[in-house]
């Protein structure tokens, strides 16, 4: 399981549901703070694509979503990623 293949899962579950990238963010995002750090999106990629990823994976998304170096992810980056 890559990376990038989680990314597609997700995508591939908000298209099927006919969710927009805001209400996948808010589903992930549980404490509700705005962003998404690395446990949130470990549970949300578990939920919603099934996927069990490795801390390492999780880490890998989080890098390659991340554009402002704050290791969180916020809406903006993932509208970058999956819209
Ligand atoms: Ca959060
Ligand atoms: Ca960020």
């Amino acid at each position: 399981m890559a990376s990038s293949d989680a990314l597609e899962k997700l995508k591939d579950a908000m298209k099927d549901d006919n969710k927009s990238v805001e209400d996948l963010f808010k589903e992930i995002d549980t404490d509700k703070d705005g962003t998404i750090n690395g446990p949130e999106l470990y549970k949300g990629i578990k939920s919603i694509a099934g996927e069990a990823l490795t801390p390492d994976q999780i880490s890998n998304i989080i890098k390659s979503l991340d554009t402002d170096g704050d290791n969180r992810i916020d809406v903006m980056e993932l509208r970058n990623a999956l819209g």
